[in-house]
């Protein structure tokens, strides 16, 4: 199975992909790594989950300009699982749906740069991790950015399992009328989903898709929810769901296109990669502090995957 994690930046693509690599962790041994487009080394999910566990911090954010991509993978005598997502601080996500529709325009600027069996997979939308880290170190900056968006598309149109995430802390301040920067996430998903779903409906080269939003740092909507319903969101995740479908769907906050969005979509969770903090310091050791960080993330890790 493949599942890729989209999110536009700074909605908690690393946090959450270290939670779900904490989760398939255990025994069971993972493959992973990572490719930097623009620079040398880059810390695989493994590192900077290690780095978490010791400095009891969220690593890093991207930088400008950079992207990255990681992957992990499971083994198990079922199935593979491998889980793959991009990190970069553009905004990618707002302009994939005019370059899916404009794909051929986009294919005619990488061309020059891909081999013929690349440029194959390319215009079936096929392209892949193994591509990108071949033709790393060939590219400028400018192409780099157009051959990301073909790597991306080609994502949104293999893989089995897309997870959606939207930024609890643009939720937050939405539903307290701070900020609209959410609508525009959700209303490039649903467009990209729609692009996606009308091209692949015919064809069976794509894989059949499941859908799931994923609701991150959800804890900042703790507070609201809880003076509002007087529940407690891990305790009573399907509640916490309701009520945010809710707001979205119906209330005077509600944004048309979440609807359309959620009727595409299979399923929805909400997680939060909490630091804990005690009383003095912050809490250093221990793996089961880990996974109380990570806790929702473990819980809904059993029914996303
Ligand atoms: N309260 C809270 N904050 C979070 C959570 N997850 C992430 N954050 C915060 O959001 C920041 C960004 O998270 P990242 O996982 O780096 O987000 P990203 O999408 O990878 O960001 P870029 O790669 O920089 O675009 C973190 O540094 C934290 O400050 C969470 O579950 N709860
Ligand atoms: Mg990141």
């Amino acid at each position: 199975m493949e599942c890729f994690i989209a999110g536009p930046t700074a909605s908690g693509k690393t946090v959450f992909g270290i939670g779900l690599y904490e989760y398939l962790g255990g025994d069971v041994k993972i493959k992973n790594r990572a490719l930097s487009l623009n620079r040398g080394d880059v810390q695989t999910i493994d590192e900077l989950y290690q780095y978490m566990r010791k400095e009891c911090s969220y690593p890093k954010g991207t930088e400008k300009e950079e992207v990255r991509i990681y992957i992990f993978e499971k083994e198990s005598l079922l199935d593979t699982i491998t889980i793959e997502f991009l990190d970069y601080s553009g905004e990618y996500l707002e302009y994939l749906p005019q370059s899916i529709r404009d794909y051929d325009d986009l294919l005619n600027k990488v061309e020059l740069y891909l081999n013929d069996e690349q440029l194959e997979r390319a215009k079936e939308k096929l392209l892949s991790f193994e591509d990108l880290r071949k033709l790393r170190g060939s590219l400028s900056v400018e192409s780099m950015v157009d051959l990301m968006k073909v790597y991306l598309i080609s994502k949104f149109f293999m893989s089995n399992k897309l997870i959606l995430l939207m930024d609890g802390k643009k939720l937050s301040d939405y539903l307290s009328g701070k900020d609209v920067e959410i609508i525009g996430d959700i209303i490039s998903y649903k467009d990209i989903l729609y692009n996606v779903i009308e091209e692949t409906k015919d064809n069976d080269i794509y894989p059949e898709k499941e859908i799931a939003l994923v609701i991150t740092k959800a804890d900042l909507l703790d507070h609201k929810f809880e003076r509002e319903t007087g529940r407690n969101r891990i305790e009573d995740e399907k509640k916490f769901i309701k009520w945010v479908d809710k707001y979205l769907k119906k209330s005077d906050k509600k944004i048309p296109a979440y609807s359309e969005l959620r009727s595409l979509s299979n399923k929805i969770f909400a997680t939060s990669v909490k630091i804990i903090h005690s009383e003095r310091r912050i809490v250093t050791s221990g793996f089961k502090r880990v996974k109380d960080w990570i806790e929702s993330v473990s819980l809904l890790g059993g029914r996303l995957l």
